[in-house]
């Protein structure tokens, strides 16, 4: 709550003024499956760009693996936006087709 300087009539009082403070949108960033990335490579990710423990990073990719996909964690936009590029660009330079994107939560 930021403090507005008093007026001339409220000659001590300093007076509490509304700020609109709603939390920033949040993004989920999912991970698909696909048939031909190797499940090394997919931990691997996990781990790196999601700073997920091993065990962790296994569990989410046999999820993707058996379901389809999966949640990576939800960020705000900036930090979704950036991390959807960290796997393209990681998937891209090893040729593996990985697919991530983000929705809003
Ligand atoms: N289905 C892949 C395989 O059998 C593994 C995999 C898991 C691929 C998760 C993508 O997001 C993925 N090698």
């Amino acid at each position: 709550m930021a403090v507005k300087p008093n007026r001339p009539d409220e000659s001590s009082v300093l007076e509490a003024e509304r700020v609109d403070v709603k939390p920033p949108p949040m993004y989920r960033v999912l991970l698909l499956n696909d048939d031909y990335t190797p499940m090394d490579f997919v931990v691997a990710i996990l781990q790196q760009v999601f700073a997920m423990n091993r065990e962790k990073a296994t569990q989410v990719m046999l999820q993707v693996h058996r379901s389809g996909a999966g949640t990576c964690g939800v960020f705000t936009r900036e930090v979704a936006d950036t991390k959807v590029a960290q796997v393209a660009e990681l998937a891209a330079h090893h040729q593996h087709p990985l697919q991530c994107t983000m929705e809003p939560e």
